[in-house]
């Protein structure tokens, strides 16, 4: 089994117009996938790149549900929106697996996971094991969540990965990403760093300067890498471009171009 997450960054542009969707990349990663498929198992967790982060945002779903009916009615209002974006991105992800004859199939994050402070604290992964079991290709999404101590959260498709990867045990773990992998400084200005071993993780926080060991990152690349830690116990884990045609073929193949994240 192989798990791919597909970056907000690789279908949408974060900061172009709200829910702008690259049908194309799209297409082409599930054509790639497709010539692996159905000798290989796939599940697909996608981001919410131009879809749910602006909801997210103008609704401020991260502080949780306030006291007070007012606030809170906004709120729920805004919970409903972000996820109501991410299932029209998600919907756009199945439409494209369906044209090259891929039998995905939507599974709702929020219907099946529930977090305690974003980090997943219960989650239901048989109706994706079996789906899995009889081919199905199920596609998550990062999505909001009901928190147990925050009421509500956002549940982001790095974090879902982390926990799939404990409980299904994947032979690998790919990231697709808008850059080549793993650079050891600002993508443009440090090395890509094509080899990465769990225990220079610590080493790569510190330079490029999220806070030590991990509790405390936020967002971005310091997230990314924080639940790329916790993988890696598990899993092979694979950085890859996956704007550029082949990457993820050679991180399927494991003679791909980008970072390798090994034990
Ligand atoms: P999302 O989590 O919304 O789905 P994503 O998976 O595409 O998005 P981001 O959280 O946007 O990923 O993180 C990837 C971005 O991190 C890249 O676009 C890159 O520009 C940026 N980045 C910053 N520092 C680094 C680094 N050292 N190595 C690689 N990428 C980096
Ligand atoms: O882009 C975030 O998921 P991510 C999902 O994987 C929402 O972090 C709803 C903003």
């Amino acid at each position: 089994m192989i798990i791919v997450k597909i970056g907000g960054s690789v279908f949408s542009d974060k900061k172009g117009d709200p829910e702008n969707f690259d049908v194309e990349t799209v297409r082409r990663i599930a054509k790639e996938i497709a010539g692996f498929y159905p000798a290989e198992d796939f599940i697909i967790v996608h981001g919410g790149g131009s879809f749910g982060h602006p909801e997210a945002k103008r609704y401020g779903i991260r502080e949780g549900l306030p006291e007070g009916w007012e606030n809170a009615h906004r709120k729920r209002i805004g919970f409903t929106l972000t996820h109501q974006a991410m299932l029209r991105a998600n919907a756009k992800f199945i439409e494209a697996f369906v044209a090259e004859n891929l039998p995905a199939f939507s599974v709702s994050t929020s219907s099946i996971f529930i977090t305690e402070n974003g980090d997943v604290a219960y989650g239901d992964v048989e109706v994706i094991q079996r789906l899995v079991d009889l081919r199905f290709i199920p596609v998550l999404f990062g999505d909001v969540s009901i928190d147990l101590a925050k009421g509500i959260e956002i549940l982001s498709g790095d974090q879902i990965i982390t926990y799939l990867a404990k409980m299904l045990e994947p032979k690998k773990v790919i990231f697709l990403m808008d850059v080549d992998g793993i650079y050891d400084g600002k993508p443009g200005e440090g090395k890509l760093i094509q080899n990465l071993r769990l225990d220079e993780i610590d080493g790569l926080f510190e330079r490029l300067s999220c806070i030590a060991s991990g509790t405390d990152v936020t967002g971005g690349i310091c997230n990314k890498l924080r639940e790329a830690k916790k993988i890696a116990c598990f899993s092979e884990v694979w950085f890859v471009n996956g704007k550029v045609p082949g990457r993820l073929s050679g991180a399927i193949r494991g003679d791909g171009f980008g970072t390798v994240l090994r034990e």
